[in-house]
């Protein structure tokens, strides 16, 4: 037992207790929530004590990005300034940045729950874990080093790039444990082969933390085998802390989402109502723990679905499938809807495919075209011309069948497709230029 969770208390109590517990802390939240600007406004009416069991959170409002937009900076906040030791502000992928405030008790929380999800795929003291993620304002690098620290692994902050230097620490101090994004594995992964590193047999690597972007379970595959890792699926988002949201346990099959934390719903995106059990739709959370600035029913943007049936590890948290992408994400081309993901699954089953890909949309005499441009492996000799065809007959029609619609096919040789620092651009929309 002891042995098994970092917080039995709550990682392996009753479904009864888990969801009583919850109850409990939304009637906190919203009691909390009522002290900032935004939700004294939008909770009108709406008392703590009208929180009699969950359903009743269908009683309170959403929040967006939006809001969190047009609230900036200090909108959101429920304490006194002089309560709040940390911000962080979100990458922006999408738009215009929103700030997350946290007091100490947010932080102690937040490093508690990272060391949960670290502890619970088999980390532990003695290790010694590599963070190759960006430090600063996104919340992967300094989330998941506090949760480190607090787990008690030898923790090295190299930050991410300069990718000479990470392995030669891998080397010097025999990394057992890494977090890295799923595009820089793949990019660190051309830099071992080009430099004769075999990490099976030069290193001594044993997990991987993979998260922050989509990806599929073929990239999954791929990590596992060419480092020797066990790939653990990390998800979360500035909003609710940062990583540490949601995690995959053992059985690496869907992460489990603290519900202790978290008040997981999942709904339509278009009516707001929720899906039916197990179906796909936009993730909606509440924070259950967080005094600085509680966010009520956040809608993420993010599509996944919860997966049914009980998980063999025994934890009572229920558990996200892979997330499928943001709805901000799906391209629509010739009436058919796409995500990039679906994309990345057929091109990484396929093994003459190199690590790196780049999807074009444009638009040629009023009509919407795409082109996937894909690295071939170094092991290809681009001066054979009939293997090059055969393999982008392969990938054309494998495309076709999981898609529904032809892309252009170009191959491209190793390592010529532009790299980016932080997450991926895979896709590039030229028709609206
Ligand atoms: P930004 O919103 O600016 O990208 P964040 O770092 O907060 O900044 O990003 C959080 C988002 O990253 C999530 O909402 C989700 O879209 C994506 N994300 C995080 N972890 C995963 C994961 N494991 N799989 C897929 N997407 C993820
Ligand atoms: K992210
Ligand atoms: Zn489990």
């Amino acid at each position: 037992m002891e042995d098994t969770y970092w917080d039995a208390a709550h990682e392996a109590l009753s479904r009864e207790r888990l969801e009583a517990l919850q109850v409990d802390r939304l009637r906190e939240t919203v009691r909390r929530a009522g002290r900032s600007p935004f939700y004294r406004e939008r909770l009108k009416g709406l008392r703590p004590e009208d929180i009699r069991s969950l359903q009743d959170v269908s009683h309170l409002p959403f929040t967006t990005k939006q809001d969190l937009r047009d609230a900036y900076p200090y909108g959101f906040l429920c304490v006194d300034r002089d309560q709040l030791v940390r911000l962080h502000v979100s990458s922006g992928t999408t738009g215009q940045a929103t700030a997350v405030f946290y007091t100490r008790h947010d932080l102690e929380t937040w490093a508690d729950l990272m060391a949960r999800c670290l502890y619970m795929t088999g980390a532990r003291p003695g290790d010694t874990f590599q963070n190759l993620t960006g430090y600063g304002l996104f919340t992967g690098g300094l989330g998941f080093h506090y949760g480190a620290e607090r787990l008690g692994m030898l923790t090295i902050p190299s930050g991410a790039g300069n990718s000479k230097r990470q392995i030669q620490l891998m080397k010097d101090f025999q990394t057992t444990v890494l977090h890295i994004i799923p595009s820089y594995a793949l990019r660190l992964m051309d830099v071992m082969q080009e430099l004769g590193v075999d990490p099976k047999r030069d290193l001594s690597l044993r997990i991987a933390y993979l998260g922050a972007e989509p990806y599929s379970e073929e990239v999954r595959s791929r990590v596992e085998a060419f480092y020797g890792v066990k790939v653990f699926n990390s998800y979360g988002l500035s909003e609710m802390n940062g990583p540490g949201v949601a995690f995959e346990c053992q059985a690496q099959n869907g992460m489990h989402i603290w519900e202790d934390a978290y008040l997981v719903e999942v709904v339509n995106p278009d009516t707001l109502e929720p899906v039916a059990e197990g179906q796909m739709g936009e993730l909606v959370l509440t924070t259950l723990t967080r005094h600085g600035m509680p966010l009520l029913r956040y809608r993420t943007k993010d599509l996944t679905r919860i997966l049914p049936g009980d998980c063999p590890c025994g934890r009572p948290h229920r558990r996200l499938d892979r997330i499928q992408g943001r709805s901000d994400d799906m391209f629509i081309l010739k009436g058919v809807n796409i995500f990039p993901i679906q994309v990345e699954q057929v091109l990484m089953g396929i093994p003459e495919v190199g690590n790196n890909y780049r999807i074009v949309l444009d638009r040629q005499d009023n009509v919407d075209t795409m082109t996937v441009e894909v690295e071939v492996t170094d092991r290809i000799f681009v001066e054979d011309m009939r293997h090059l065809q055969r393999i982008r007959n392969r990938i054309t029609k494998e495309l076709k069948s999981e898609l529904l619609v032809t892309p252009g096919v170009t191959l491209v040789e190793p390592h010529s497709l532009p790299k980016n620092e932080g997450k991926a651009v895979r896709l590039i929309d030229r028709r609206k230029m």
